[in-house]
């Protein structure tokens, strides 16, 4: 069995707007209110897939969550017609689209029972992300059924927050050699909440049967200045950790166990004095998805925002022309996902496994990739205004554009 990272993108779905739902995450509050363009911001993902599989990666999708999500709506004892405002935009929010948020994910050669194991994000600690791990798992338990290569865990249960694989980084030796899973909990964040807490982590460790974990604290310093998850100031790929000098909170203790215990670990920390934590989460250089390219060497697809920071590119070139383990700097436009907090790594779930072991529906070619850009050039609205989210038309265009998507992908049994 042949064990292939494989990229899983959220396609972005048709309700895709600007609430500014999420505290402690500035893009969103930032743009809260500005008109979005749903058409536009999933043909960027799309774009990014495609150049993906231009580089010779192994790619998947996973589709738009039912939206406005009326079940949840009914849960809470409201109609859609008559639901305030702020619950209105949490139900519509198409915020599965960052798929970094969908799961933690253990790849075989980390597990006890030699299976990968996946645990959805309960994503309790932001109200319009909560009702996602529904559609998340439904979807995880077409695309990972086989049982003998997959299992596919429940929520961690409330209070306890949980937000995925943004806040988890799998170092190994190889893709395919036994690994260290390193997970980042916050237990202070100034002014903003901490999403990621330590007992969801232990859980999903002990879940899982991971041979070998760490549980660092993420920095309150970071979350303060708009890191609210991990990956949004560090990033993994095989035996590298690419991370900013301020991302944990004790930094000397977690890179001295890596050095000590890990010693083939390499890390490529950008001091503080180089590129700030503004400037970082400003930028989003680490929000990248750090690849090993098929023919060798790792590369780095970052958001077209990194490239525009004077002072960020400039270490990056730096970095790149230098002796170091990251060869290539790609950037991609995923703007208007990014003006919503979310960069290039937030989009995609990494699953190391055998593509044979997954439901073909859920992995795309270029061919797909086209059947999905028709249906979104077509059925996606050009563009929602935040103040326009109680028009009726809207709601029936966002449910008949998701639902000719899951026609094409031959996925109706989502509706
Ligand atoms: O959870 N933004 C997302 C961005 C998620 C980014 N993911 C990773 N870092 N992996 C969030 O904060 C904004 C929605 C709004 O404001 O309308 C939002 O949910």
């Amino acid at each position: 069995m042949s064990l292939v990272e494989i990229n899983f993108d959220g396609i972005v779905g048709p309700s895709h707007n600007y609430a500014g739902l999420s505290l402690g995450n500035l893009a969103s509050a930032r743009n809260a209110g500005a008109i979005s363009h749903p058409r536009a911001a999933a043909l960027q993902g799309v774009d990014k897939m495609r150049a993906n599989l231009g580089l010779g990666l192994t790619q998947g999708v996973f589709l738009p969550h039912p939206r406005p999500d009326r079940a949840w709506l009914e849960w809470l004892g409201a109609t859609i017609e008559t639901v305030e405002p702020y619950l209105l935009a949490n139900a519509l929010s198409a915020s599965a689209m960052w798929a970094a948020n969908a799961a933690t994910v253990s790849p075989s050669p980390d597990t006890v029972d030699g299976r990968c194991h996946l645990s959805v994000a309960n994503l309790i600690s932001m109200p319009h992300r909560s009702h996602e791990w529904h559609c998340t798992i439904a979807q995880l338990r077409i695309a990972f059924a086989d049982e003998r290569a997959f299992a596919v865990h429940g929520p961690i249960p409330a209070p306890f927050g949980d937000e995925g694989a943004a806040n988890h980084m799998r170092l190994a030796p190889r893709h395919d050699a036994a690994g260290l899973e390193v997970f980042v909990y916050g237990a202070r964040g100034g002014p903003f909440p901490t999403r990621q807490h330590v007992e969801a982590c232990k859980a999903i460790a002990r879940l899982h049967g991971i041979h070998s974990a760490l549980f660092v604290q993420q920095s309150e310093e970071a979350i303060a200045a708009g890191a609210f998850h991990n990956d949004v100031v560090a990033v993994a790929n095989e035996n590298v950790l690419f991370c900013h000098e301020r991302a944990f909170e004790h930094r000397g203790n977690f890179l001295a166990a890596l050095r000590d215990e890990f010693p083939w670990v390499e890390i490529v920390e950008v001091p503080a004095d180089r590129v700030s934590l503004a400037d970082a989460i400003a930028s989003y250089l680490f929000n990248a998805q750090l690849v090993t390219l098929p023919q060798g060497g790792m590369a780095l697809i970052l958001p077209t925002e990194a490239r525009d920071n004077a002072c960020v590119w400039g270490w990056l070139e730096e970095m790149v022309a230098g002796n170091g383990p990251i060869r290539r700097l790609i950037p991609v436009d995923v703007r208007q996902s990014m003006a919503n907090g979310g960069g290039p790594a937030c989009l995609r779930l990494r699953v190391l496994c055998d593509p044979a072991t997954v439901d073909p529906r859920f992995l795309v070619d270029e061919a797909k990739l086209d059947r999905i850009s028709e249906v979104v050039a077509a059925r996606w609205p050009e563009a929602i205004a935040a103040d326009a989210l109680d028009d009726p038309a809207l709601w029936d265009r966002i449910e008949q554009a998701r639902a000719a998507l899951l026609d094409a992908l031959d996925l109706a049994e989502l509706a």
